[in-house]
C-alpha cells in the first residue's frame, strides 16, 4: 500500500514537532505548512529536514490554503496552526479570532473544495471549558470560555462539528488539555518555570516573577498527546475525544516540584507578579479522558512527576555553562 500523506499546519510548534516524528515513524510522507517569515529559524523541527518537505501557506489567507491541498492531496490534515498563547489573546483579540477562528473555516474550505474524503483534525482545547461548569470535563460539558482565545476555539470546535455534520466530512476535533515537554515555548508557565529553575541554579537569575499560583491544571506530556491526534483520523467515523490525564496540580506544585529537582525551595525565589495576572483566570481543569481510552485505546505514559524532571533537566543541560579546560 502506498504511504499515506499528512499536511500538517503549525509543524514548526511544540505540537508540529512531535507529531511530524510520530507520523514519520509510522512511514508517512510528512508535508508540513509554514507561514512566510523574514527569518527562516524553525529550532522544534531542525532536525526533521531533509525528512519531511516544507511548504508555504499561512491560515489567513484562503488561496494559499486551497492551493496546497489541491497539489498535495493529503490523506489527513492535522490542523495545529493557531494564535495559541491565551494572554496575547487579550491584546490581539481580532488577529486571535481570525487565526484561531476563522482559520479552521478555511482549511475546511479547502478541504470542502478540493476533496471531501481528506481526514481532517482540529486542535480544540480545554480552555473551552474556561470556568469549569462541573468537573471532570467531558466531551459533553457544556463551554465558557474565558479569553478570546477560548472563546474563539469554541468556534473552531463547532465548525468542525458543522462540516461534519453538513457535508459528512471526517472532521474530528481533539480537546486536547495542557500538554508540555521541553519544546513549550518559553513564555507558557510549565517551561517559565524549568527554564527559571536553570537559570536560579546557575546563578543568571535571582528571582522568577509569576502571576497567579492557585490555578490548577490537567498537565501532560505533548509526546502522549499527538499519539491520540493521529488515532483519532483511524477511526470508522469521526468524533471528538478529550485528551487528558485526569489529574490536577496547580502552578505553585510545579514550582515546588521543579526547585525540589535541583535541591531549592521555590519559596525562596519566586516572586507573585500582577503583571502576569489575567483580566479573567481559568482557576481549574481537570480532563476525563474515559472515552479515549474506550474507543482509541489512548493513555497517557507519561507521569506529571516525570514530566517535570524531564523538562527541569532539558533546561539545565541546554543552560549548563561550558567548563574549563
Ligand atoms: P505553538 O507551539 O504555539 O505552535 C503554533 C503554531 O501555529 C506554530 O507553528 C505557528 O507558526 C503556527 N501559526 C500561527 N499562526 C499561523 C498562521 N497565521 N498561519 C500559519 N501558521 C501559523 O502551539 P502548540 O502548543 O504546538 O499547540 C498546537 C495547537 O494545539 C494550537 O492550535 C493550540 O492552540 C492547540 N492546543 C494546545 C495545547 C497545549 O497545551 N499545547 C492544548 C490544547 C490545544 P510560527 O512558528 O510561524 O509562529
Ligand atoms: O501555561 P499557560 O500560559 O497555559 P494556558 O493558559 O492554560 O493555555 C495553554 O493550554 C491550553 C489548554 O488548556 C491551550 F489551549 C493553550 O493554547 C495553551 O497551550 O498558563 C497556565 C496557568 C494559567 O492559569 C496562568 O494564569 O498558569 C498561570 N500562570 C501563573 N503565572 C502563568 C504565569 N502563566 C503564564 N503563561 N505565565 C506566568 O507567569
Amino acid at each position: 500500500m502506498a504511504a499515506k500523506t499528512a499536511l500538517i499546519t503549525g509543524i514548526t510548534g511544540q505540537d508540529g514537532s512531535y507529531l511530524a516524528e510520530f507520523l514519520l515513524d509510522r512511514g508517512y510522507r510528512v508535508v508540513g505548512m509554514t507561514r512566510r517569515t523574514s527569518t527562516e529559524v524553525h529550532e522544534r523541527i531542525e532536525h526533521l529536514m531533509g525528512a519531511i518537505e516544507i511548504v508555504s501557506g499561512d491560515l489567513l489567507d484562503q488561496s494559499s490554503m486551497t492551493g496546497l491541498v489541491a497539489e498535495i492531496r493529503p490523506d489527513e490534515i492535522y490542523n495545529l496552526a493557531a494564535q495559541s498563547f491565551v494572554p496575547t489573546s487579550w491584546h490581539q483579540p481580532v488577529l486571535t479570532g481570525e487565526f484561531t477562528a476563522l482559520g479552521v473555516t478555511r482549511v475546511l474550505e479547502s478541504v470542502r473544495s478540493v476533496d471531501k474524503k481528506i481526514r481532517f483534525y482540529q486542535a480544540s482545547s480545554s480552555e473551552m471549558f474556561g470556568k469549569v461548569v462541573e468537573t471532570p470535563q467531558n466531551e459533553k460539558t457544556p463551554f465558557y470560555p474565558r479569553s478570546p482565545y477560548g472563546v474563539a476555539k469554541v468556534y473552531g470546535h463547532w465548525i468542525t462539528v458543522n462540516y461534519r455534520e453538513s457535508y459528512g466530512m471526517y472532521a474530528a476535533s481533539g480537546i486536547l488539555f495542557n500538554h508540555e515537554s521541553s519544546r513549550r515555548g518559553k513564555e507558557f508557565v510549565t517551561r517559565k518555570i524549568s527554564d527559571g529553575v536553570a537559570r536560579i541554579k546557575y546563578g543568571l537569575l535571582d528571582k522568577l516573577r509569576l502571576g497567579n499560583l492557585d490555578a490548577r491544571r490537567d498537565w501532560g506530556y505533548a509526546g502522549d498527546y499527538v499519539r491520540a491526534m493521529w488515532l483519532m483520523l483511524q477511526q470508522p467515523q469521526a468524533d471528538d475525544y478529550v485528551i487528558a490525564t485526569g489529574r490536577t496540580h496547580s502552578v505553585r506544585d510545579f514550582c515546588r516540584l521543579a526547585f525540589e529537582n535541583v535541591g531549592l525551595d521555590y519559596r525562596q525565589y519566586v516572586v507573585e507578579d500582577a503583571r502576569f495576572v489575567r483580566p479573567a483566570e481559568v482557576d481549574l481543569l481537570t480532563g476525563d479522558p474515559s472515552k479515549a481510552r474506550r474507543i482509541l485505546g489512548w493513555e497517557p505514559e507519561t507521569r506529571f512527576e516525570d514530566l517535570v524532571e524531564m523538562m527541569v533537566r532539558a533546561d539545565l543541560d541546554r543552560l549548563r555553562p561550558p567548563t574549563r579546560a
